[in-house]
Parts: C-alpha cells; structure tokens; sequence
C-alpha cells in the first residue's frame, strides 16, 4: 500500500471525480438542485405565491426589453411561462456549475452560493408578494437545505486528510460513490420539485371560500343566434377559452381577510372595500369583446363575454374626483400596473366595470380574481388590470403605466379590425353545396360598433359579408361570404368598417406601440 502525500492524493486516480473541476462543478450543481427544490416544495406547502423560481421569473420578466418579451410570447405563447421556468432553473445551475469549478480547493464560495440564493429568494419574495413573514419560508429552507447539501456531498465525496481516510478506495468505488450520492442528491431535489407541483397543480391554489356573486341588477338580453359555419369563433367566448396574457408567472394570490379595493389619489374621500362590502354593491352585466395590443392581425388574443361588475362612474362619483386629474392607475396584487383615461371610465355611454365575473361565474385566478378592471373599447395593458387593488386617481403627466415606459402607447383604443376564421390558412377548403366557399370570421370597431365587412379575392372586387346579428357597439360580429372560386390557390382578404363607415386601414403595423393594422390575408386551397 503506498503511502499518500497531500498532493499525490489530490492528483492521484483514487483523489476522486470530486476532486476535478467538472467534478466540483457537478457537485455544486446536485446540491443546487436540492436547494431549489427545496425551496419549491416549501413555498408548495407553506407560502404557494413565493415561489423562488417563479418570483426570480417574474423579476427576470421585469428586467427583460419589451422586444425579447413579445419574441418570446411569440415564439412559446402561452408556455412563455414555462419557457421562463426553464429559463431561470438553467440559469441558476449554469451559475451554479461556475461556481462549482473551484469546490476541490474550497468550499466557501459554494457555501455562499447557495446563501446567496436563498438570499435572493428572500428579496423577492418581501419585493413581490404581500404574504408578510410567511415570504421568509421558501428562501430560508432554500439555504438551509443548500447548505446542508453541500456539505454532505463535500464529506461524502470529497477526499480528507484526516488518517482515517488517507487511505483512498479504487477509483471505481471512488466514482460510484461520487455518482451516487450527486444522483441521490440531484433527484431528491427533483422530486422536492415535482411534488411541489403536484401540490400546486401547476398554478397556485386558492385558499379562499368561494366568491358568490350577487344577481346583476340589470343584464342585456340573450345573445342573438349567432352564424351557424363549421370553424367560425362562436359568438360568445367560454370564460376557460378565453387568451391568458400577463406579466405574471404565478397567479397572484389574494387573502378574503385583507384584500381591499382603494380608491385614493386625486379624490375628496378615499374609499376602501373589503371584498364582502364590494360584493354587496349594485353590479351590472355588459356583452363586450376584450383585446390585447399584442394581438397579430389574424391572432387570437380577443374574446367576448358578458363582464359583471360595479361601474367605475359610480365608485368614481362617490370618491369625488377632483378638477385636473386625467387618468386612473390601477395596481394589482403583483404590482403591474396600468393607466387608463379619466375620461373613458367616467363616460357615460361605456360602462367601464370594476369585475368580478365572467359568464355569470366568478373571476377565475387567471382572469383576475377577486376582481379586474375592463374598459371596453380600449386594449387590456390600458384599461383591464386583473388582481386589481387600487385605483389612484392621477394625471398622465404624473405616472405612467407599467407598459409606456417600455415603447407602448399611453392610450390604447382599439383598432377596428377583422379576422378570417375559416378556411384556415394551407388548408383544402370546404366546398359548400352551392359550390362556393364559405369564408367567415368576426370583426370588432369595439366602441363604435361594426357597421360593414367586405372580402376579396387575389386582389379583385370587394364583396360585401353578411353580418350577425349586432349585439352591441362593444361587441364583436361575426360575418359570412360564400365565395364562388375556381380550384386552386387564392388570396382571401378581409376588412371591416365601424358603424360610421370608416374603413380600416389597409397599411400594415406591427403590434407595438398601439397594435396591429392592416388587412387579414390568407391563402387558401380549393
Ligand atoms: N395584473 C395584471 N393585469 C393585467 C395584465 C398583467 O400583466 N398584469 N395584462 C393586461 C393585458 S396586456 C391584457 S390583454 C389583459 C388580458 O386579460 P385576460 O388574461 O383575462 O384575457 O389583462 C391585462 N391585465
Ligand atoms: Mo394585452
């Protein structure tokens, strides 16, 4: 048996994988792993809206240049969450196997590595939930965990010089061990995760009772019948089919104990709800369509439902606004805001509501629960703040919503605009009976109403569509044509005008700064 020096060990086949920097690295990696979930499943269990991963995706989301968002809302859509998820995890380990190379030599940085994250999980925690103490949780287990993961695998793989180790074991035990305990390590952080999400079911669960939503004191009458053409959007859109777009990579969480509505700014009495007082004032329904300025000429980020809430006239009045302010900021549990025109939530022939549900069931947690904004006829990053808490009533010279300082535009009204719905792009379309395709889809001038929709093909007359039946200025219509076309590929193209007769433009815009313009086009098989 040779006798080891301290640096023939270290170099030595039997000093271990541990002892190389890829070694080291893999190490801080398992035991990063651990840490996270860790932390995971005791935000799971113990404080579900302070997810370490979630609130660093939400900062992440924050820090991000509006461009790389949109890119990657368009890219992922609605996984962009995942994507983020994906996103910081793989971050942090990279930083993680950085800080790994030198482990062989020292483990302070690893221990403070894993200090540092809790750390940071701490901070966003306090900065972005308003959970109190509980938001402590996550991130101390976190770094407790971490702490005790990197020392176990420092003591179990790592070689000492203490004389009862001096004598290392063949390398291929050596190795063994090694891979088992970063695999034992790494996997029970993964499962620390996965049971956190079995927990949570992927989003985070209400502990609250029920909200009971009280019957609207006035309701518009039943929906026309709408079109009746295979691929068309129905004339209502189901609450669970309605687009999800936010800032938010969890759902924000709200406690029925403290939750309030406040009403404050420039008012002569700032008013505060409780949910139970809010639920007890008169509410109305409305039919309208809600868009968002992201939306791709042809995308679907629009949907029309009938809106439940307490006119925001009405809170206003009752706050007393005072002379010179032109906008109301609306700020939600996680801090995003909006600023809406003053204007368009006193307005008199637009009922901008306070909501609180959706096809006559409360808001759901993605949708904004316990209660939203919506504004119709201007965009959702304007006027349709979900998770809603305040409203301060202010001027647009004094603050700016969370989107205008990122290229938006402060006022978001929607454009008029229409979408082919069938047949859809590539596809063989549908002969009819008749021999003519029909082409169909819904058109929005939301606030002035759709008064005409015509279509062509590659390039020649216009057409005039027949229309559903007008259910209000708010709202969507839906519009057919059948159109008589010999086999082949053809360009169909869409336009609508508002009730007035003003057609939509035909120059194309990109969606930012005040959304998409131009023609819906889509090339068809026959
Ligand atoms: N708190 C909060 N509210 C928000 C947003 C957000 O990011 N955070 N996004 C807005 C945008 S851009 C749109 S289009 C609508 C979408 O509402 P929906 O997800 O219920 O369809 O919510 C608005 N309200
Ligand atoms: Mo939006």
């Amino acid at each position: 048996m040779p006798v080891h020096t301290r640096s023939s060990l270290l170099a030595s086949a039997g000093a271990g994988p541990a002892s190389s920097r890829l070694g080291g690295a893999l190490s801080v990696i398992a035991a990063t792993i651990l840490a996270l979930g860790a932390g995971e499943l005791a935000a799971a269990l113990f404080a579900p809206a302070a997810s370490p991963v979630a609130l660093v995706g939400g900062a992440v989301i924050d820090m991000t240049p509006p461009g790389v968002k949109d890119a990657v809302i368009a890219i992922f859509g609605t996984a962009d969450k995942i994507f983020l998820t994906f996103c910081v995890s793989a971050g942090t380990l990279l930083l993680a196997g950085l800080v790994g190379l030198s482990f062989a030599r020292t483990r302070i940085p690893a221990y403070a590595w894993v200090l540092f994250a809790g750390a940071v999980a701490l901070a966003t925690a306090f900065t972005r939930t308003n959970l109190g103490v509980g938001a402590a949780v996550p991130g101390s287990v976190l770094s407790v965990v971490g702490v005790g993961a990197v020392g176990l695998i420092a003591a179990l793989t790592l070689p000492t010089h203490s004389p009862a180790t001096s004598t290392p074991m063949a390398g291929g035990a050596t190795r063994r061990r090694f891979a088992t305990t970063l695999l034992t390590t790494a996997g029970a952080g993964i499962g620390a995760a996965a049971g956190a999400q079995v927990l949570t079911g992927g989003s985070t669960p209400a502990a609250n009772e029920p909200i009971v939503l009280p019957t609207p004191t006035s309701t518009p009458p039943e929906l026309p019948q709408g079109l009746d053409v295979p691929g068309l959007t129905p004339l209502r859109t189901e609450a669970r089919e309605l687009y999800r777009i936010d800032t938010a990579l969890v759902v924000p969480q709200y406690r029925r104990d403290t939750w309030r509505l406040t009403i404050d700014g420039m008012v002569e009495r700032p008013l505060a709800f409780t949910l139970d007082e809010l639920l007890r004032e008169p509410m109305i329904e409305i039919d309208a369509t809600m868009l968002c300025v992201s939306n791709s000429i042809g995308g679907d980020l629009v949907g029309s439902v009938r809106f439940q809430g307490i006119p925001v006239r009405d809170l206003l009045a009752r706050a007393g606004v005072k002379k010179g302010a032109d906008q109301v900021i609306q700020t939600s549990i996680d801090k995003y805001t909006a600023g809406a025109p003053l204007e368009a939530l006193t307005d008199p022939t637009r009922d901008a509501l306070v909501v609180l549900g959706i096809n006559g069931k409360p808001l759901t947690p993605e949708h904004g629960a316990p209660a939203r904004l919506f504004t119709p006829g201007i965009y959702g990053y304007v006027g349709a703040t979900k998770w809603l808490t305040t409203l301060t009533v202010t001027t647009f010279a004094a603050q700016q919503g969370y989107w205008v300082p990122r290229g938006w535009s402060a006022l978001g009204p929607v454009k008029t605009a229409t979408r082919i719905d069938t047949p859809s792009a590539g596809k063989r379309a549908v002969v009819g009976p008749d021999g003519k395709v029909p082409v169909a889809g819904v058109a929005w001038a939301v606030h002035r109403g759709v008064g005409a929709v015509q279509v062509r093909a590659d390039g020649g007359a216009w057409h005039d569509a027949e229309l559903s039946t007008d259910v209000n200025i708010d709202y969507w219509r839906q519009w057919l044509l059948r159109l008589e076309l010999s086999p082949g590929t053809h360009l169909v193209e869409a336009r609508a005008a508002d009730a007035s007769g003003q057609w939509q433009t035909e120059v194309p815009a990109p969606p930012a700064p005040n959304g998409a313009a131009g023609y819906h086009a889509v090339e068809i098989n026959v």
